[in-house]
């Protein structure tokens, strides 16, 4: 495939950040690829440059990919890492390492007459999605998300359905039970509530269990850790074993399937604990392991974590998050493909979910998050037929 231009431009995400979007020209068309924004950034994470710096970055580099040929996504995200030459993308940017190794994947799809997800897999899946449908942050229930999700799936389409429906009901039991809620949503367009984290699981239990849907939690934990407790808006500060009890005990009194980031980004042996506790549930790493191939290793080997959260743009590349879905599968983690807060129309994340047969696809249910929902459907759609 040969490179005939490369453009890149600023544009904005759902959370108004500046952010990338590189164009590739090929002889069979153009493609377009953006980069979204995380809101609590882990510190394993490739480095996300300012934009101002990417597009100097481009511009500095764009000669290594003019005119040439390339007929690998390895050999273009080699390319990226040798010229880059950190372990973290400090030079050329984790994002703009991101937005070319996405616009080449789609390229070489594009090439092919595939579409992404067809391009990766002769043999692609359908995951199931997990749905952020209440918010809380610092000030009201302390907890960053609660999600949703089906535990069997007849569709794609159907899963969101139940989910969207429960989603509703939600709203209006907050309307009746919480004065101060008047509809309003937070940046994943999920609804924002000032009842606390009790309150919030009762109202969810009752709608989900109704609709046969179980419960997830995003504790976002590093984003409540002082370097010695969990602080609370309700002032309870907890040590990590406090901590421990405190999500296990809400693990055993409602329906809750799934919990991520329980602790602090750095935690792995608190993380192995609430594990052994709670066999039978999805103990999830997000800015635990941030798409970073060895720490998941740590915690395949200090059995933190049974499910993962795969993110783009933590890691940079394309070839990276193959390399790490692959690892991930063969030691039987599950595997969840997610959006970040700060989102763009960019819809790589259904392609890969699906290309790379993962288990989830972690999402919004509502507002601009809809775009994602969509491509699933469209996906399923074109898988069926
Ligand atoms: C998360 C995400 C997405 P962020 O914490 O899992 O829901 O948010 O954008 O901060 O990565
Ligand atoms: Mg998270």
């Amino acid at each position: 495939m040969k490179v005939k231009n490369l453009r890149i431009r600023q544009i904005f995400s759902t959370t108004s950040q500046k952010t990338i979007e590189v164009e590739l020209e090929i002889v069979k068309g153009i493609v377009k690829s953006s980069v979204p924004m995380g809101t609590s950034v882990g510190k394993h994470e490739a480095c996300c440059l300012p934009v101002e710096k990417a597009i100097k970055n481009l511009h500095l580099i764009k000669r290594e990919f003019l005119a040439k040929e390339f007929s690998t996504q390895e050999e273009v995200d080699s390319l990226l890492h040798g010229l880059d030459g950190t372990r973290n993308f400090s030079k050329l940017g984790g994002n703009l390492a991101l937005a070319l190794s996405s616009a080449f994947l789609k390229g070489f799809a594009l090439d092919s007459d595939k579409e992404v997800f067809e391009f990766l897999s002769k043999k692609p899946s359908i995951p199931k999605p997990i749905c952020n449908v209440v918010g809380g942050w610092k000030g009201q229930s302390d907890i960053q998300e609660y999600l949703l999700l089906p535990t069997v799936q007849k569709s794609f389409f159907e899963s969101v359905e139940r989910i969207s429906s429960a989603y509703h009901e939600i709203g209006k039991y907050l309307r009746e039970f919480d004065k101060n809620f008047n509809f309003g949503k937070n940046i994943e367009s999920a609804w924002v509530t000032t009842l606390n984290h009790e309150r919030i699981l009762e109202i969810i239990t009752q709608i989900a269990t109704q609709k046969f849907l179980r419960l997830g939690l995003d504790l976002a934990a590093s984003q409540l850790f002082d370097g010695k407790n969990y602080v609370y808006a309700d002032g309870r500060k907890l040590p990590s074993l406090e901590q421990l009890n405190f999500v296990s005990g809400l693990v055993e009194k409602y329906p809750i399937d799934y919990i991520e980031d329980p602790f602090e980004e750095d935690d792995f042996i608190s993380f192995s604990k609430l594990r052994a506790r709670l066999e039978e549930k999805l103990v999830a790493a997000d800015d635990l392991v941030a798409t970073n191939l060895n720490r998941l290793k740590i915690g395949i080997v200090q059995k933190a974590i049974n499910a993962i959260i795969i993110k783009p743009n933590q890691v940079g590349t394309i070839s990276d998050v193959i390399e790490f879905v692959r690892e991930a599968k063969r030691n039987n983690i599950t595997t969840i493909v997610s959006h970040r807060s700060g989102e763009t129309e960019d819809t790589l994340i259904c392609h890969l979910a699906t290309g790379l047969g993962c288990d989830f696809i972690k999402l919004g249910i509502s507002g601009e998050r809809t775009t994602k929902i969509n491509e699933m459907i469209r996906i399923e759609e074109k898988l069926a037929s």
